[in-house]
């Protein structure tokens, strides 16, 4: 089962450039900077950037906005991690979103990001994300900025080919990067060829409320995905996954699953599968999944543990998905604005592919086959291709749009961003990235209406870039000009965690349904204390609830006494302030839990469990009037068993 030494030896030069070591060599700091650069990106004090980019932070599980041609960094927004800034992951408000069928798992990886669509151009309503790690989809809401929805994946584990979506945002899809049997299920690990599997689920939003749903998942060969696109225009109704692993290797994969010449893109036609779900054609399976909503009225989060999804028999999926030979683990997989084209990018291949999808259908039309892969019908390569760039560089990834024909395309070995045409596949330009990029972004660069402004590389190596942090530096990105014929490095800027995939949008699109004040009138929160007469300390057998109201510059009640040593206190905190950017904020001397950080209008919760009597203070923890350190109390926690009464 083993590889011979020569096989091995036979694909050390391919893996030493794969793993990319030699090419990140410093290069001078400051080269290829154009002339020019500083006024292109200089937004003036007081100004507002043209576009809001959303950049993936990768294992920080956050995600960072910024406003682009500035890059000026405006938020860090968590999605699968806890953050103290802002209570998130700490308030109970918060603490159900991050639940799983594995219990609280406070982290993940957070890799790609879409903005929901209408028509194939980006609406600003939502942006979906990824967890690689323990699989997820969130879905955050750009009127607030705030994640409110967060569903877990079965059968499926290391969620990389997700969260692309639909042209009008009708599904979100997660493909599983490892191929495993169903969760729960134990085969010997050496039984992958017959008892793992691939699973890609796809998740349907609604239109109105933006509600996810695992709608059905397709069990599928046992291949690692790893990225993938809708179809637009004339391939509506398909999507393609990009997969890797057709040696079906399941130990040493950087040599075992690097044999083949070509692995696939799976290309799925959804519209059927769908048609077969509604005609009721899906058969019930038992499974497990949290499923965690925010509702924006009660400002309260909610997680269920559901048990059934719908999947479809194999002669089923026989007619639904296609496999397309690509050369050579292939992992971006990209769709032109047209919807025509399909660029498939091979980390280990000397070539890009570009598939024409006219090609795809007739070849499927015509049954022109090159054989099955595990009853899967196999397209001929010639037969569905379009063409090749040739020489591109080396180590393609990701490739993006503008709005004149151009492709571009990043190279992780050679560490560069290649322009070329679609047209005729001719190489245009090219631009060294510093260094080793991952993924890069044109504004609406994956969808039909791309702007040909800017390109934006997000960088997996920093190097020489900024001043030395020891041996950790900050992750980086590099912001191009592409308006012209030729790039333009324009900036370096650091990013938090790493950065994969990002999308960036017109400032103008989020800012016409941005929110500015939570009413505090329709503040339905079953702990809201609307009126500070109505502050209050209520107690329920062990349990005590904190009724607190705060608005500059006073927390009421501010002195608290007949807590005893083991109460469960919950300090439910509204902050009645109605002018726009007056948070406050809330923590207390000695509390395991982290800060609070309230919004006017909007009420969070801080439990607190007291282990020693005392006097404990508390404060607003964000500086919010001139009095604002006047903002603070006194909590008195005698022990237990005492008699001391409740007094506020
Ligand atoms: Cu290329 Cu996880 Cu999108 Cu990063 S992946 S680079
Ligand atoms: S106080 S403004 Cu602690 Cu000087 Cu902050
Ligand atoms: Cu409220 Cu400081």
């Amino acid at each position: 089962m083993f590889n011979s030494t020569k096989k091995m030896f036979a694909l050390a030069s391919a893996l030493a450039i794969l793993t990319g070591l030699n090419s990140c060599k410093p290069k001078t700091a400051g080269t290829a900077v154009s002339a020019g650069a500083a006024e292109k990106v200089y937004v003036a004090p007081g100004e507002y950037d043209e576009y809001y980019g959303f950049v993936s932070g990768g294992f920080s599980g956050q995600l960072a906005v910024y406003g682009y041609p500035s890059a000026r960094l405006l938020k860090v927004l968590p999605v699968f991690s806890v953050d103290p800034e802002k209570g998130y992951g700490y308030s109970e408000e918060t603490i159900p979103l991050l639940n799983t069928s594995h219990g609280f798992v406070p982290w993940d990886d957070l890799h790609h990001l879409q903005i929901s669509q209408t028509d194939g151009i980006m609406d600003g309503r939502w942006v979906f994300a990824n967890a690689n790690n323990t699989p997820r989809v969130a879905r955050i809401d750009l009127t607030t900025f705030k994640t409110v929805e967060i569903i877990e994946i079965p059968n499926s584990a290391g969620n990389h080919s997700s969260p692309f979506i639909t042209e009008n945002t009708e599904y979100v899809v997660a493909g599983t990067r490892f191929s495993v049997p169903d969760d729960g299920v134990e085969y010997p690990i050496h039984t992958y060829k017959e008892n793992f599997k691939g699973s890609i689920s796809f998740i349907s939003v609604d239109k109105t409320t933006g509600n996810m749903d695992i709608a059905f998942q397709l069990e599928v060969p046992a291949l690692n995905f790893d990225l993938s696109h809708s179809g637009k225009g004339p391939s509506s109704g398909w999507f393609f996954f990009s997969t890797y692993n057709t040696e079906k290797a399941y130990t040493q994969l950087e040599v075992n699953a690097s044999q083949n010449d070509k692995d696939f893109i799976m290309a799925v036609n959804w519209k059927k599968a769908e048609e077969l779900i509604k005609a009721g054609k899906g058969i019930k399976k038992t499974v497990k999944y949290a499923h965690n909503k925010y509702n924006e009225e009660t400002h309260t989060a909610s997680s269920e543990i559901k048990t059934e999804i719908l999947t479809l028999t194999p002669d089923m999926l026989r007619e639904i998905c296609y496999f397309i030979p690509c050369p050579k683990s292939p992992h971006g997989t990209d769709v032109d604005p047209s919807g025509e084209y399909i660029v498939g990018s091979g980390k280990l291949a000397a070539l890009l592919p570009v598939f024409a999808f006219s090609k795809i259908q007739k070849a499927i039309d015509n049954k022109d086959f090159d054989g099955q892969y595990d009853g899967f019908n196999v397209l001929k390569y010639e037969s569905v291709l379009y063409g090749e760039v040739e020489k591109p560089g080396l180590g393609p990834l990701h490739t993006e749009f503008d709005d004149k024909g151009n492709a571009y395309t990043s190279f992780f070995l050679s560490s560069e961003i290649v322009k070329w045409n679609l047209k005729d596949l001719k190489i245009i330009d090219r631009s060294p990235t510093f260094y080793s990029v991952g993924h890069l972004t044109i504004p609406g660069g994956d969808t039909r209406k791309p702007s040909g402004k800017y390109a934006v590389a997000y960088n997996k190596i920093t190097k020489d870039r900024y001043l030395p942090t020891g041996p950790e530096l900050t992750q980086s990105a590099q912001l191009y000009d592409i308006s012209g014929d030729k790039m333009q490095l324009l900036l370096d800027f650091p990013t938090i965690g790493e950065p994969h995939y990002s999308q960036i949008i017109p400032a103008e699109t989020i800012m016409k349904n941005s929110k500015k004040i939570y009413n505090l009138e329709e503040n339905k929160h079953p702990y809201v204390t609307k009126n500070e007469g109505d502050a209050r300390v209520v107690r329920d057998g062990k349990i005590v609830h904190v009724y607190m109201a705060a608005i500059r510059s006073h927390l009421a009640p501010d002195n608290i006494e007949g807590i005893h040593v083991g109460d469960e206190v919950y300090f439910h905190f509204t902050n009645r302030e109605q002018d726009w950017d007056i948070p406050h904020g809330f923590a207390i001397k000695g509390a395991n839990t982290a800060e609070l950080l309230v919004m006017p209008g909007e009420t969070q919760t801080l439990k607190w469990t007291p282990k020693q009597a005392g006097i404990w203070p508390m404060y607003c923890t964000d500086f919010c009037s001139a009095l604002h350190q006047e903002m603070s109390g006194y909590i008195r926690v005698s022990p237990a068993g005492s008699n001391t009464p409740i007094r506020y």
